[in-house]
């Protein structure tokens, strides 16, 4: 049976009314990067770090998973094969939606001890202080890869995509490594690979599909489990 890997970006949330990063109005367009999601940024200023997270936290509570979201979790129940979905967001909305996903660059909703790397669930807002349930240090930072800092399960992606039949890229630029890389490691293996987003990013891919992902995504899932299975 096929294996289909997923990889999403902020595109996918957007219509969630979750800001992206890189647009006009994106999140890098109201916040310096350098001051926000940088390990040297947390140590110069972590309540500045802390409020910008805590908000975005309040934005992802109030979010509610879009029709994006359900077609990946039904595509990931029906699909007779597997289905790999990978985010670089933060946000929860696929698990909201039902999905099961690898978050590469960790999740909003968890603390993380930036002592002993224990991980546990992010109250609504948080501070430094807040002491880490293992080992008491008040060093808690947001559970997020920020630059700089080694993304998680990398080494399982890359293995994923090697494996699979299919890679499909839905709402990220593309500019951000080593996630921008898993769609050249899927063409040197041969593996078709298709991105769906607004506009075309300029990635090597074999098929696009261009709109919004609560249009686009729906009607992919549709067309594929409608198809002969091999
Ligand atoms: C729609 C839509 C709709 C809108 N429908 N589409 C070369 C090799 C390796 C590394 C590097 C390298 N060069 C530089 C680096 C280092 C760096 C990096 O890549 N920098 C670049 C800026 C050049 N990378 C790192 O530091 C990473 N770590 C690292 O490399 O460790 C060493 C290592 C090397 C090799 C292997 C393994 C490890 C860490 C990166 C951490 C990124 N962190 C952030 C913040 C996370 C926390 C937070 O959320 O605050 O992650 S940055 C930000 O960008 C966030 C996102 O996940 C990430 C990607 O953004 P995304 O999702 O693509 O969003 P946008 O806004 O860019 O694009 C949205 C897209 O959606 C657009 O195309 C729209 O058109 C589209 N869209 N609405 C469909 N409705």
């Amino acid at each position: 049976m096929q294996t289909i890997t997923i990889l999403t970006g902020a595109g996918i949330s957007a219509e969630s009314g979750l800001g992206t990063f890189r647009s006009k109005d994106g999140i890098w367009a109201k916040y310096d990067l350098t001051k926000v999601a940088t390990p040297e940024a947390f140590a110069r200023d972590p309540e500045m770090v802390h409020e910008f997270y805590n908000l975005r936290r309040e934005a992802c509570a109030k979010a509610a998973p879009n029709a994006a979201h359900v077609a990946l979790a039904r595509l990931q129940r029906e699909w007779p094969g597997e289905v790999v979905i990978v985010t670089q967001n933060v946000d929860d909305l696929h698990e909201r939606a039902g999905a099961s996903v690898l978050h590469m660059h960790g999740e909003l909703m968890r603390a993380r001890c930036s002592d002993c790397d224990h991980r546990w669930p992010a109250p609504a807002v948080m501070q430094i202080s807040d002491p880490c349930p293992a080992c008491g240090a008040a060093k808690a930072r947001p559970d997020v890869v920020w630059f700089g800092e080694y993304p998680y399960f990398d080494d399982e992606i890359s293995l994923a995509v090697r494996r699979s039949d299919l890679f499909a890229v839905i709402g990220s630029s593309g500019q951000v490594y080593p996630a921008a890389g898993y769609a050249g490691i899927a063409k040197r293996a041969r593996i078709r690979t298709i991105e769906f987003n607004l506009k075309r990013t300029g990635g090597k891919f074999d098929q696009g599909r261009y709109g919004p992902a609560t249009e686009t995504v729906p009607f992919w899932v549709d067309e594929i489990l409608r198809l002969p299975k091999e």
